[in-house]
């Protein structure tokens, strides 16, 4: 059921991204799951988007803001314009350095800073205003991810009776790892600003409604919480792809040019695929090792396959990041020193983001695909994959701690810490007969032609519009 109004959809990052160009100003469609997703929802439904352009609006004169506002208007796209001190420390800060490392359990990472966690405030603030100045009170307001955990409480405080929904696109961790937080309970009650507060996992539900109740004495029950006199509910909404646009992309011409030339590429041999941003929760210095241990015990796999190993720059102005970047680099130079020969390469790495077409090509070729994520809200490559194996070949190979991996339960679950599982159970993808591949295909994606990205965000709004 659609909902009555329109739907302002508030998130940190617009679905277009601004560029300063010598000849002006350049706007580019922005890459992730949310932004093509929703965007493919919002095509087909009244609504407009709030969120920030990809540009510190000091790096902008007053007329080239002026100019962003017209020209996303017209993508109905409202810009939050950030300073280069909110980028730094709302976004890159608080958001990057302090909530995602401790929602992905590295509890190390975390960096707790007072002046962080109060840019994190102003910018959430911002955001609020400017949902605020677009909504009407009948519109539905749906904000999203941990970059504006602030603002359904900021939202609530000006609007009592508005339609305010919340969604999480990273794992909600443990209460023993969610106390450390110094500001724990602020973000808590930010949260429960919202009607309906959603997340990809049963586990991750389970997860925030034992912080409620241990951290601010509150009792969940039925997966619904009151709060002020009005009740929050709390749902498991496994966010999805847009299915026919990666089941059909094989058959585009520019994606054909792709395959063709790949397959002159690799010859006879067999691709292996690894594609993810590059971040410290995706498991990739792991997953590289465990392709050595692979070449090492399966020697007669030598020279008959190719790791091609694509990450996407991300967050490079976070130190972890960059120190991630060159053990890639190192554990792929390491692994290329040690098993070529003069004809073969065992891994090809692209440092870049891929183009669309490439990417489909890759998803088409792959025999193999390798998403051994250490924590991941959900992950939307191995969805991907699998929708893009029209013919049935294709085995994924996919971590136990993938949100996804509760859905598509007949890949082949592995636990990425454990190496010589992850290379024995590559092994034994490359080995698998075709029957079994199609058949292990042909269940996932009858499951995922069904829950798409569109039914994923009707279901949360019918939730919503039910409140
Ligand atoms: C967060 C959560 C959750 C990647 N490389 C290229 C490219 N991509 C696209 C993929 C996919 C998206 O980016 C990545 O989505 P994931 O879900 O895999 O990962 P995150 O970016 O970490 O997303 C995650 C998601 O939010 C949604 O809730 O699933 O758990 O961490 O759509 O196709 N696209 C192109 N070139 C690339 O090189 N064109």
């Amino acid at each position: 059921m659609a909902p009555t109004g329109r739907l302002i959809v508030v998130s940190n990052r617009l679905p277009v991204t601004v560029r300063r160009q010598r000849t002006g100003i350049g706007l580019s469609e922005s890459s992730g799951g949310l932004a093509s997703g929703l965007k493919s929802y919002l095509d087909r439904h009244p609504g407009i988007w709030v969120g920030w352009p990809g540009i510190a609006a000091d790096l902008l004169t007053a007329g080239q803001r002026q100019q962003v506002a017209e020209r996303l208007s017209a993508r109905d796209c409202r810009p939050v314009f950030l300073s280069r001190r909110l980028v730094t420390d709302f976004y890159l800060g608080f958001a990057n350095r302090a909530l995602w490392p401790l929602a992905h359990y590295f509890t190390q990472y975390p960096v707790y800073s007072q002046s962080q966690w109060q840019a994190y405030q102003q910018g959430n603030e911002l955001f609020s205003e400017a949902a605020l100045g677009e909504a009407a009170q009948d519109d539905v307001i749906w904000v999203h991810d941990y970059h504006l955990m602030l603002v359904p409480e900021m939202l609530r405080r000006e609007r009592p009776k508005q339609r305010i929904g919340f969604f999480l696109h990273i794992p909600f961790p443990d209460f023993e790892v969610f106390r450390q937080l110094p500001w724990r309970s602020e973000i808590l009650a930010g949260l429960l600003g919202a009607d309906v507060i959603g997340f990809h996992t049963e586990s991750d539900r389970r997860h925030f409604a034992d912080c409620l109740e241990r951290l601010l004495g509150l009792t969940v029950s039925k997966n619904r919480v009151a709060v002020s006199g009005r009740w929050v509910t709390l749902g498991v909404y496994p966010m999805s792809i847009d299915w026919r646009r990666f089941a059909d992309a094989g058959g585009l011409p520019a994606v054909r040019r792709q395959i063709a030339n790949l397959r002159r590429q690799l010859g006879e041999r067999r691709l292996v695929l690894s594609l993810d941003r590059l971040d410290y929760s995706k498991g990739i210095p792991r997953r590289l090792e465990a392709y050595g241990r692979f070449l090492k015990s399966h020697r007669e796999w030598h020279g008959k396959v190719t790791l091609v190993a694509v990450t996407v720059p991300s967050r490079q102005e976070v130190g972890e990041y960059e120190s991630l970047r060159r053990t890639v680099a190192e554990r792929v130079g390491e692994i290329n020193g040690q098993f070529s020969t003069l004809g073969w390469v065992p891994i090809w790495y692209l440092h870049r983001s891929v183009p669309f077409e490439l990417l489909c090509a890759l998803y088409r070729l792959a025999e193999v695909a390798l998403v051994t994520p250490l924590r991941d809200g959900m992950n939307l490559v191995a969805k991907e994959y699998v929708a893009s194996q029209s013919d049935g070949q294709g085995v994924l190979i996919l971590s136990e701690t993938a949100g996804a991996a509760v859905e598509l339960d007949r890949a082949l679950i592995v636990n990425p810490f454990d190496l010589d599982q992850v290379a024995a159970t590559l092994a034994t993808a490359l080995d698998m007969p075709l029957a079994e591949r199609q058949e292990r295909n042909a269940a996932m994606q009858a499951h995922l032609a069904e829950a798409t990205v569109e039914t994923w965000a009707a279901s949360f709004l019918a939730d919503l519009d039910r409140t």
